[in-house]
């Protein structure tokens, strides 16, 4: 049957050079129609040019054009395996807006930088339960790989997709999630637009404009869709990681706060409600002002916004969030721009130095009013905060500066658990039924979609964290597809050739490492008060003695890390108060008092203790070593706790938690998650900076290429065993092929033979304990078994007559 790849002829400047695809070529019988149809789309182009056409034309002219999947397909299958070959097969792929190319089962994604016609449900259709090898490369192959993978295992999926800043990870786990809502058809229509829904909005209030992308992830995600023993889709789990509060407060030059901001004043305005939110129609709120008043003008004029707050107002709506709620999340966000303009001034008097107070109270008012708070006792906590000294309780003024930073940072609280508490919400409403589905039944796909490499300008503490995460996954990956598979080649005295990768662990550790790891000794310094942008600097550069760690001579409190994907300069300026986070207690008492519903559960988290340590084993396992994925971590999971509330009576005996302490800790979390499912690779990579079309910049892809390892993949994937399964599961999965259903073969090594050997497969190997597959083997044991299984479950209707 043919497959197809529908390309808009529009789109195209040239389809020439398609007459030589080699199935073009080879094309007869019925097929050679498509020679012809190409042909006079050829000839029309040449008569017409290629000018832009009218969108009557275009629909008229609309031309679909066939292409078989071919041997190109994967880059295993190339004959020559140095860069060049690679990066120009990659390159005439682009140019034929072949974005998808595998590298055995990893998919590599080339961003298009415009919209394609190939995500319809037609494709959909085509992408379900086939060959891999049957269609073109293509996202939805790699959702309905794990989907098929869980529904015959009933064992958890995990697809992780990387690539840096503007690669095209969101895009991809959308895809990926449409394409999942498809295959996993719920009666239940309503759920599966629930979870459609799910990303626009995470995605309003967790990405922003910056410099590279404008829609960045500022957020981690990891989307869990579960799924009923019989593949229908049950609900969803969302769980976030380390949303970038400081953006809501300052943003670099060029770059945006969060989507939702924009959104909602723009929709507030068009319904002229901006007076029953108290924000100015006039000057720009501070907060999302950031280009000089330019951003009042784009809010008003601009239909996009409007139509992005309709459509989240629609969000909101279909998960099933309560209109009071949906106000009071508008309330939270006008009361943080509110806030934003609230303005100090100093007062001395003979008695107080360095008093501050607030001259103009509008924003004041505004504010707490919004939060349902007294407006006085709101000022009261932003200009002084209680100290116990001895048992007795004293009160002392915050200096402007002070009372700044306190303002910002109960903006930057409200919003995190703004965030948080949004999450858990849609996660409360898109929870499956127990009955049908238990949490840990095995019937989960996971889609990781985090922020990608980020290597600005000017760095800072977020861009760390960032790019330790990217360390973290990359590490991921070196583990599963290098450092797992060649182990046990050596213990199951397997013949297969060893591949050199680079392996990024002696990074990691840099940061990781207790108690002389980076992130550690930023911990130490937090905790002096007396420190600063320079000792910190200098506490890095005397402790942190390896290749990867520099400091640059000429540029003040600057340090660079020779990271996996590249050098990044950081500018430490921040990087103790970001790490603090601190959220002092006379504001969490303020905003406890509050008469609002959500704002009572956002600040109502009961304090944890920290103090003492847990300790996750993470299950990546050898039978020789356990891979050193032991991590501790102060045992503070809980987001509501992410900020400690430090009621000055209660600080004894508490250490407080640190952004980086939380980051660690979320890091081990999202490893727990992921290394219980099998994992599924999507690589994503950025063509251009330029964000253009069809612009393939070779110099960029290859650096790409290279840090990522593809080549060495593509050498693992050739010559080794991507699948190593133990006899006993091995027999106990397939034996339907070789054996009848109701004989239960002994778990050898012998039978593990008789299975392959009956399937016809070739190139497997058999270590001591288990089998070694190469990963098409996986996909065409699964296909046969799904045939047999089809034929068993027939047969047994007929027996049992239900059949007729
Ligand atoms: P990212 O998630 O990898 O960056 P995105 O998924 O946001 O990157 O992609 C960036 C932009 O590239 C999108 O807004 C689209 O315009 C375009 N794009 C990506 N993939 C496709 C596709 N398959 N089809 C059409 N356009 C695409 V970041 O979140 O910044 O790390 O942090
Ligand atoms: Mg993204």
């Amino acid at each position: 049957m043919l497959r197809c790849l529908i390309k808009d002829f529009e789109t195209r400047p040239s389809v020439t050079h398609l007459l030589e695809h080699p199935f073009i070529k080879q094309a007869h019988g019925k097929d050679s129609t498509l020679r012809q149809q190409l042909s006079s789309l050829i000839k029309e182009q040449q008569e017409h040019g290629c000018r832009r056409r009218t969108r009557h034309e275009r629909i008229n002219t609309r031309k679909t054009l066939i292409i078989e999947s071919s041997p190109d397909d994967d880059l295993v299958n190339l004959e020559a395996l140095d860069e060049e070959t690679i990066i120009s097969h990659l390159q005439r792929r682009y140019g034929d807006l072949q974005i998808y190319t595998y590298v055995g089962d990893i998919l590599i994604a080339l961003n298009p930088f415009q919209s394609l016609s190939i995500y319809t449900q037609q494709f959909s259709k085509l992408y379900h339960g086939v060959k891999r090898s049957e269609n073109p490369p293509h996202i939805f192959a790699t959702a309905d790989a794990a989907y098929q993978s869980m529904v015959t295992f009933s064992k958890d999926q995990c697809i992780i997709i990387s690539g840096e800043s503007g690669a095209g990870k969101t895009e991809s786990a959308h895809l990926i999630v449409q394409h999942l809502t498809f295959l996993g058809k719920a009666n239940n229509r309503t759920l599966r637009e629930k979870i459609l829904q799910v990303n626009p909005l995470l995605e309003a209030f967790g990405n922003a404009c910056t410099a590279i992308n404008d829609n960045s992830s500022r957020f981690g995600k990891y989307l869990e869709m579960r799924f009923t023993p019989t593949g229908a889709v049950m609900g969803a789990k969302i769980s976030e990681y380390l949303l970038e509060k400081s953006r809501v407060i300052k943003q670099a030059a060029g770059e945006k706060n969060f989507h939702i901001f924009y959104y909602i004043y723009a929709g507030l305005y068009h319904q002229e409600k901006l007076v029953k939110y108290g924000l100015p129609d006039k000057t720009p709120p501070r907060y999302i002002d950031s280009q000089n008043g330019k951003v009042m003008q784009d809010i008003v004029s601009s239909k996009l916004y409007k139509e992005q707050f309709d459509a989240i107002q629609d969000c909101f709506r279909i998960i099933g969030f309560t209109e009071e709620e949906v106000n009071s999340v508008y309330r939270i966000l006008s009361a943080i721009l509110n806030t934003g303009n609230i303005e100090f001034t100093s007062i001395t008097s003979q008695h107080q130095t360095d008093k501050s107070e607030v001259p103009n109270t509008q924003a004041l008012d505004n504010s707490a009013d919004l939060l349902s708070i007294g407006s006085e006792e709101l000022q009261e906590a932003l200009t002084s905060h209680c100290v116990v000294t001895r048992g007795e309780t004293i009160i002392r003024n915050n200096t402007v500066d002070k009372a700044i930073d306190v303002r910002d940072a109960m903006s930057k609280a409200l919003y995190g658990r703004l965030f948080s508490w949004i999450v858990n919400r849609i996660n409360a409403l898109l929870q499956p039924d127990t009955n049908i589905c238990a949490a840990d039944s095995g019937m989960n796909v996971g889609i990781l979609d985090i922020f990608g490499f980020e290597n600005f300008k000017k760095n800072s503490f977020e861009q760390l964290c960032i790019n330790i995460a990217n360390e973290q996954i990359q590490f991921y990956f070196n583990q599963h597809i290098f450092a797992l598979e060649q182990m046990e080649y050596q213990s199951e005295g397997v013949d297969a050739s060893l591949v050199e990768y680079e392996d990024n662990r002696p990074i990691l550790d840099m940061f990781l490492q207790k108690p002389m790891g980076l992130l550690s000794l930023l911990d130490e310094e937090s905790r002096f008060p007396q420190a600063t942008d320079q000792t910190l600097v200098d506490k890095f550069e005397d402790n942190l003695r390896c290749k990867y760690f520099w400091r640059p001579k000429r540029v003040e409190l600057t340090f660079g890390i020779q990271h996996y994907a590249g050098k990044v300069l950081y500018n430490v300026h921040g990087f103790l108060e970001k790490n603090r986070d601190t959220l002092p207690a006379d504001i969490v008492v303020v905003l406890r008092t509050s008469e609002n519903k959500l704002l009572q559960q956002l600040f109502s988290s009961p304090l944890t203790k920290i103090g003492g340590t847990r300790t996750l084993n993470l299950t990546l396992k050898h039978p020789n070593r356990t891979l050193n994925l032991t991590l501790k971590h102060p045992n503070s999971p809980n987001v509501d706790t992410m900020e400690m509330m430090r009621h000055p009576e209660e600080t004894t005996n508490m250490r407080r938690q640190t952004v980086s302490s939380y980051f660690r800790y979320s890091l081990m979390d999202l490893l727990s998650k992921m290394v219980v499912g099998q994992p599924h690779f999507v690589r994503c990579i950025k063509p251009n900076d330029d964000r253009q079309a069809l612009r393939f910049c070779k110099e960029r892809v290859v650096l790409q290429l290279r840090y990522t390892g593809i080549l060495e993949t593509v050498n693992i994937r050739r010559l080794g065993y991507s699948h190593r399964i133990l006899f006993e599961e091995f027999v106990s999965r397939y034996y339907y092929l070789a054996f009848r259903a109701h004989q239960m073969p002994e778990s050898s090594k012998e039978n593990s033979k008789v299975i392959l050997e009956k399937a016809k497969l070739e190139n497997w190997s058999v270590g001591k304990t288990k089998v070694f597959l190469k990963y098409y083997h996986v996909e065409q044991l699964n296909l046969m078994l799904r045939e047999v299984m089809a034929r068993v479950v027939v047969l047994q209707a007929y027996t049992k007559g239900w059949l007729g």
